[in-house]
């Protein structure tokens, strides 16, 4: 496993970047004193975004050394595999916007939790409960919201369980506290998500009935095969035996 920064999704469109070739063309009507000021503008979001960065390495880091001393230790691992993003600056702004945010760095360090994201994918339920547990009970890790989508599935099928934590990040004058979102899910819930995802930018949310239908239903196969593939490991582990 690599710490690279790999997004959760495709990378944005080019038509959403901020500075596109018709934007461009205006910056070079701009006035000096304008420029320099949506210059500071892009300099200050940059160093607000900075311990974000930081923070996906510190729990990207956190997560594999746990991944190799379960290998070493229990010859196994419960993660399969591990990505994470910075949201985007089109998504925070969007974010700001629909959820009426005040649009200060502090309000929006304290609304908005989902700007930094690690997605820990394992391979049975079990799994995902303990490598949160591992996560979550470290000294400098404080655990401020739980949501579990698996005990309690959303209305649509998804399931996963969802960690708000924070974690301290070491700057040059002193440590700064930063929030960042750790998903764990197993592979079978993983699979329905970036399906799911997909069909519902592609009808742009307005997804047809049918499809709906059968995701819901492929969420109740998936969560069948996570309790059928469960016992399995159970089995072949020694924890339970055949009747
Ligand atoms: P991305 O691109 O993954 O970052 P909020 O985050 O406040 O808007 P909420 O409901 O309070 O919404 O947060 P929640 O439930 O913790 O969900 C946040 C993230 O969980 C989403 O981030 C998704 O990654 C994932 N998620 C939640 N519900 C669904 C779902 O129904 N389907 C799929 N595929 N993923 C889901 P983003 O920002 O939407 O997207």
């Amino acid at each position: 496993m690599s710490n690279d920064v790999v997004p959760f999704g495709p990378a944005e469109p080019a038509d959403k970047r901020i500075v596109t070739e018709s934007t461009e063309a205006v910056f070079e009507q701009l006035s000096e004193t304008a420029l320099s000021e949506i210059y500071a503008l892009r300099d200050d979001f940059a160093r607000f975004m900075m311990p974000y960065k930081f923070a996906i390495d510190e729990v990207m880091t956190k997560i594999s050394i746990l991944r190799e001393e379960f290998s070493a230790l229990h010859a196994e691992n419960p993660i399969e595999h591990v990505n994470s993003r910075l949201k985007s600056t089109e998504s925070v702004l969007e974010k700001v916007a629909r959820k009426g945010i005040e649009p200060s760095y502090q309000a929006i360090r304290t609304a908005i939790t989902d700007i930094a994201g690690v997605r820990v994918v394992c391979s049975f339920v079990s799994d995902v409960y303990r490598v949160f547990d591992a996560l979550t009970t470290q000294s400098d890790v404080r655990l401020i919201e739980v949501k579990d989508y698996i005990a309690n599935p959303k209305p649509n099928g998804y399931t996963s369980l969802h960690a708000i934590i924070e974690i301290p990040v070491f700057l040059s004058d002193g440590a700064v506290p930063v929030t960042v979102e750790v998903q764990l899910r197993t592979i079978a819930m993983d699979f329905w998500a970036s399906l799911e995802h997909k069909i519902y930018y592609k009808y742009d949310a307005d997804v047809p009935a049918e499809m709906l239908h059968g995701l819901r239903e492929a969420a109740d196969v998936a969560a069948d095969l996570d309790t059928k593939m469960e016992r399995l490991h159970r089995r072949v582990r020694g924890d339970i035996h055949p009747v």
